[in-house]
């Protein structure tokens, strides 16, 4: 019985600690990263699925990078201008132009309508650009 509890409880604690890992991230950015003027920005996510804009669906959405801006609160529409871009079509990766400088990226994943889905999903990094 006890080796029973023990595997069950050991299965959670796997289930609860691969939850916490839900979210997004930079796939090839660190933070305090040099990067060049002109870099392609991968964007990752666990936990849920990318899809176009359009449609409304649980678990499902698109990612957007926020420049020198500060996320969108959730259930904010993020907003569309040269500080926001949209992946409305559930792309996975940009090229993208930096000004030289501390630069400040937030990828954040927002549902079909472009609401954010808050801070879980939602990752800032700050980058040098060369
Ligand atoms: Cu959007």
């Amino acid at each position: 019985m006890k080796k029973i509890m023990f595997v069950i409880a050991l299965f959670f604690s796997f289930t609860l600690s691969a939850m916490d890992h839900q979210g997004v991230f930079f796939k090839n950015l660190k933070d305090g990263q040099t990067v060049s003027k002109e870099v392609t920005i991968e964007f990752g996510v666990k936990g849920m699925d990318v899809r176009p804009a359009g449609k409304l669906k649980d678990g499902t959405g698109h990612f957007h990078l926020i420049i020198d801006k500060e996320p969108a609160a959730k259930g904010k529409v993020v907003p569309a201008d040269e500080h926001h871009i949209h992946y409305g079509k559930g792309q996975k990766q940009d090229a993208v132009t930096l000004e030289p400088g501390k630069r400040q990226l937030t990828l954040q994943f927002a549902d079909g309508a472009h609401r954010s889905l808050g801070k879980k999903w939602t990752q800032t990094i700050t980058v040098n650009v060369k």
